[in-house]
């Protein structure tokens, strides 16, 4: 135990853990059958998911200011039902988050996972007070979003998947009943089309994007930098026009996604100008674009945001960034990539990252993560689970759990409230959760050590 950490009183392991938690006078609140009764009230500060929580004998009462609160707070009292045995000690929890943005990413593009999963994926974040799905919706292997002027990027690269399995795509009423049910629980939907690279399928499926005029293979292997757009040729502008307004119109919210890494077949000042063109033109319909933190350099516009990703790259460009006023999100490879194994024995995933176990993806903190980058910089940490070698929905929560409940510990909760040893102990009754939905979930030692 960290000496600094003050014991919680009752043993209830919330995770993320909140602020403050106090016992009180009084009997317990017993769950009824069918839920526990939770009346409450919200005004309208959207983004804000502060509240306040308080059980007693006769039921649980919230306040927050306004949904996002009120979302945390259902989390935390599903957390209090699923995690007790239908007693929950009068208690009060008044709760904060530590960072504004509280991602996952789930990339839809090497394997399809549909609405269905999708839902799942969203229940599952929000008990974890996670506030941001990022769809990664086109890679080289599909195209996974319906734009509608170009109908040949669903049909022709909707059926395409690494490996050459059936792929698949969201209609736009997918996208609009997911984004609406993602709302429903705290979460906006932030689409991305990675552009100018792993753009193979948009290659395939419109001949007038590549240099020759004619369609590209399909591509369903796993290597990247093999693919780019190209703003010299005369359609790839108007292409851009359609598909970034498409997602813009699909998505609610403040953000768009445009991608920007690993782009290989670009000289430097081709791909700067690229990125630069897209700021604009997302900046010019009214979102403010996210790119990976290859872009970092070429950025005009401080609404602009860089995610940092790469480990094992050297971040001078993405402080740069922030010095300059770019807000930036944390998803660091060796922490938050939840496609790395767990260790060298796990079956699926990838290393280029290391091994990422449960500890790992803890036991780090974002304000020190990177050295030199300003603190007033960070909006915030996305845990990402890309799908290269996930087949099936339970492939896809035995990579994510258990450690999507720590990236979302260290994304909400303040550093004085947590610490690796007190998160061990709280986390295996979170099985628990993850049975009762049915969720897939990776057994690991979590001795401490
Ligand atoms: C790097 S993260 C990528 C992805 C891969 C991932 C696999 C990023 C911006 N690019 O294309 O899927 O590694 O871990």
């Amino acid at each position: 135990m960290n000496p600094e950490i003050p014991e919680s009183p009752v043993s209830i392991p919330l995770v993320p853990a909140p602020r403050r938690l106090d016992l009180l006078d009084g009997g317990p609140y017993v769950v009824e059958q069918g839920g526990a009764m939770i009346s409450g009230t919200a005004g309208d500060a959207v983004g804000d998911a502060s509240y306040t929580l308080t059980v007693a004998a006769d039921g649980i009462t919230y306040r927050a200011p306004g949904a996002a609160g009120e979302a945390a707070a259902r989390a935390t009292v599903a957390q209090l039902t699923g995690l007790t045995d239908g007693t929950i000690p009068a208690l009060t929890i008044e709760d904060a988050p530590r960072y504004a943005w509280r991602g996952l990413m789930i990339d839809v593009a090497r394997h399809f996972f549909g609405p269905a999963t999708l839902r799942k994926v969203i229940d599952l974040a929000a008990l974890y007070k996670l506030n941001v799905l990022h769809l990664h919706l086109t890679d080289d292997q599909g195209w996974r979003y319906e734009v509608d002027r170009r109908p040949e990027l669903t049909e022709i690269s909707g059926p395409t998947e690494v490996d050459g399995g059936p792929g698949g795509f969201l209609t736009s009423a997918d996208l609009a009943e997911l984004t609406a049910y993602a709302g429903e629980r705290g979460l906006t939907v932030v689409g991305e089309i990675d552009l100018p690279g792993h753009t193979a399928a948009a290659l395939h499926a419109i001949p007038a994007l590549n240099a020759d005029g004619v369609a590209r293979e399909a591509y369903t292997g796993i290597d990247v930098g093999h693919s780019t757009l190209r703003l010299d040729l005369a359609d790839t502008a108007g292409f851009l026009e359609d598909a970034v307004g498409a997602l813009v119109e699909a998505t609610v919210g403040d953000f768009v996604h445009v991608g920007g890494d690993e782009v290989r077949l670009l000289t430097r000042e081709e791909y700067l100008a690229f990125v630069q063109h897209v700021e604009a033109l997302v900046l010019r319909l009214g979102k403010r674009p996210v790119f990976w933190q290859e872009a970092a350099p070429a950025l005009q516009d401080t609404r602009s945001i860089v995610q940092l990703w790469d480990s094992n790259a050297d971040p001078a460009e993405v402080v740069a960034a922030a010095q300059r006023g770019h807000q930036v999100i944390l998803s660091p490879g060796n922490r938050t990539y939840l496609d790395m194994k767990y260790d060298a024995d796990t079956e699926l995933g990838q290393t280029w990252a290391g091994l990422v176990d449960v500890r790992d993806s803890y036991d780090w903190d974002p304000d020190t993560l990177v050295p030199g980058l300003p603190v007033e910089a960070i909006l915030g940490v996305e845990a990402a689970l890309w799908t290269e070698t996930i087949r099936t929905e339970d492939d896809l929560f035995s990579m994510l759990l258990p450690r999507l409940a720590a990236v979302a510990e260290v994304a909400w909760s303040a550093p004085e409230v947590r610490a690796w040893e007190a998160f061990a102990e709280d986390l295996p009754a979170h099985a628990a959760l993850w049975d009762a939905r049915g969720l897939a979930h990776t057994t690991r030692p979590l001795t401490g050590d």
